[in-house]
């Protein structure tokens, strides 16, 4: 039996997963042996967190050998470059502001601080990745972000200006020691700004791929409200973001800072209530799609398979380790999966064990149907795939609707 890892309040069963691989182990072999644990999505009525039960590891998913490369997409590094621009004006007034990054994987975002000679600090646990950015000439600590190493950072570098962290607060699930360490780490005018899916979007679209090991937290407004004031902090602002499916970027301040929260975090509250996301029943139209959306699309690839078409995967997303193990799709549907990223290239899907190949491997082969795994740069690659598209090459698309396109 769980307890809510936030407020140890009682928790309810969302929906049930069953046994899942690790999304972001990619295999050398296909008979390779692999982790499976028990992916479970569950909700605490009494501060309206949204978690998994069982969690893997930190160490097992994030370590010197971590297959998500952030710059593989172009609009993600557009969006960091408009988003270091932002931050930068925030604090510009300031005398030798400095700025940490929580989770910076191959410095996608700290590179346009650090050229601008910005003192900045990157924390990044995967040494692969964390190598990458260094190689771009940002500072960085290797190491998991927690109120010990925060504490570190305090005591040899000082006080920071804006602590940020992308698509990396909800992967830890020591979550309370993240919040004492941002408030230990923080001057008292400083900014704790981080940005993850926002999960009333991933309900919305029905986009139940968005469950997985890494993803430990849901957030949304009223969740995060809760834990900034259970340590601290008030939630001054909100903003959605265009990526990732629908994300929010959340601004934190501390409780004694004289901000005062922006009418738009009321806005959200308030219409967060009427959904009901405090409640069981708020998630059962979403319980319903999970189902629905994996049987229409698994029908519709085997009647696709069935008029003997080619059908491949187009991006090796973490999110697409839960659609194919949960939906049961490997490689009777999908001949194999292409991606972008050098190291997931010959290596094959967790628990599907679908071959990985190249665009070069995509592009020869031109095959009739793509399913478009990577729904989130959907505008990115149909730009990319204009010529595949334009020669009756065709996308199944399953999140925001089942369509081809
Ligand atoms: O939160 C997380 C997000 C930021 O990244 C992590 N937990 C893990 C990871 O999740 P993901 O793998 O679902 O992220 P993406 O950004 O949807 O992954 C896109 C994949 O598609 C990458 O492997 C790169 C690939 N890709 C491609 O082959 N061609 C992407 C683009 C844009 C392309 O043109
Ligand atoms: N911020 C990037 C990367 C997101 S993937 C982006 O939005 O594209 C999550 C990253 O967080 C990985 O690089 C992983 O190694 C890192 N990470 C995971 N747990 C962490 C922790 N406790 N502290 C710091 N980084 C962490
Ligand atoms: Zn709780």
């Amino acid at each position: 039996m769980f307890s809510c890892k936030i407020c140890s309040g009682h928790i309810d069963l969302i929906h049930d997963f069953g046994r899942m691989p690790i999304a972001n182990h990619y295999l050398k072999t296909a008979q390779a042996d692999e982790f499976f644990y028990h992916l479970q999505l569950l909700l605490c009525q009494k501060c309206s967190m949204i978690q998994l039960g069982e969690c893997v590891a930190p160490s097992q998913m994030f370590h010197e050998n971590y297959h998500f490369i952030s710059s593989t997409s172009q609009n993600m590094s557009h969006h960091f470059e408009r988003t270091a621009f932002d931050f930068l004006q925030l604090v510009q007034s300031r005398r030798d502001p400095f700025i940490v990054e929580v989770g910076c994987n191959d410095g996608i975002f700290l590179k346009h601080v650090a050229c601008q000679g910005f003192r900045h600090l990157g924390v990044e646990p995967s040494k692969n990745v964390a190598q990458a950015s260094r190689a771009k000439g940002i500072q960085i600590i290797e190491d998991f972000f927690n109120e010990k190493s925060a504490l570190k950072i305090f005591n040899d570098k000082g006080p920071v200006d804006i602590l940020y962290g992308a698509n990396v607060i909800t992967h830890i699930e020591d979550l309370a020691s993240v919040m004492k360490g941002a408030s230990a780490l923080l001057k008292k005018d400083g900014w704790f700004i981080f940005e993850d899916p926002y999960f009333p979007h991933v309900m919305e679209k029905g986009a139940f791929d968005q469950i997985y090991d890494e993803h430990i937290y849901y957030f949304s407004v009223l969740s995060v409200d809760c834990v900034a004031r259970s340590f601290g902090f008030k939630l001054v602002d909100v903003s959605p973001q265009p990526v990732h499916g629908g994300s929010m970027r959340y601004y934190l301040r501390s409780s004694q800072s004289s901000a005062q929260p922006k009418a738009v975090v009321g806005k959200y509250l308030q219409l967060e209530q009427k959904m009901g996301l405090n409640a069981l029943s708020g998630y059962l139209k979403f319980c319903e799609k999970i189902n629905q959306n994996a049987c229409s699309l698994k029908n519709m690839l085997r009647k696709i398979k069935e008029e003997k078409n080619q059908i491949v995967g187009y991006g090796a997303t973490a999110k697409s380790s839960t659609l194919l193990n949960y939906s049961k799709i490997g490689v009777d549907l999908l001949d194999y999966i292409t991606d972008n990223t050098p190291p997931k290239i010959g290596k094959f899907s967790p628990g599907q064990h679908i071959p990985i190949v190249s665009h070069e491997r995509f592009v020869e082969d031109h095959p009739a149907y793509s399913l478009l795994l990577a729904w989130n740069h959907k505008e990115e690659i149909f730009l990319k795939e204009a010529s595949y598209r334009n020669n009756k090459g065709k996308f199944i698309t399953y999140v925001p609707q089942l369509e081809i396109v």
